[in-house]
């Protein structure tokens, strides 16, 4: 079993998708072992995006990802990562697949619906900017 952060950006808050995503997770089989609503701060999404600190669009990513409401998760099950990752689609919206998330329901690249961890090392890493070990189930 795998754990992997999720997190519903603003503009999936905003278009009332957060249901739908959970829905999604939890048919094909996955658990959700946390879950939380919050608005990010400045501090927090700089750490959270800090291997694109470099990149032109950080600026940008930082100002959306502090915009609203966004909701945390934390997804278990087997290759759960992989299959999270298959799940949201490509980074770019335009060419995500039809049945993904970002295939379904977002045509920005910089308002992509969703967040999830790219490897075990971000998971861990991006877990512990939302969650206590207590808040999550064992
Ligand atoms: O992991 P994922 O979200 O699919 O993409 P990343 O390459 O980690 O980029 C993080 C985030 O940054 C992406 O979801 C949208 C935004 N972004 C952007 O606005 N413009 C780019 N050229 C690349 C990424
Ligand atoms: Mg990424």
């Amino acid at each position: 079993m795998e754990n992997t952060l999720v997190l519903v950006k603003p503009d999936g808050v905003k278009k009332g998708l957060t249901g739908e995503i959970i829905r999604r997770f939890e048919q094909r089989g996955l658990q959700i072992v946390a879950l939380k609503m919050l608005r990010l701060s400045e501090e927090k999404a700089k750490i959270h995006y800090e291997e694109h600190k470099e990149k032109p669009f950080f600026g940008e990513l930082v100002d959306f990802i502090t915009s609203g409401p966004i909701v945390a998760m934390v997804v278990r099950g087997e290759k759960a990562i992989k299959v999270v990752r298959t799940m949201m689609g490509t980074t770019n919206p335009v060419e995500a697949a039809p049945g993904t998330i970002r295939g379904d329901f977002a045509l920005s690249m910089a308002q992509n619906i969703i967040h999830g961890s790219d490897s075990e090392l971000s998971a861990i890493r991006e877990t512990k900017i939302y969650f206590q070990d207590d808040e999550i189930q064992g």
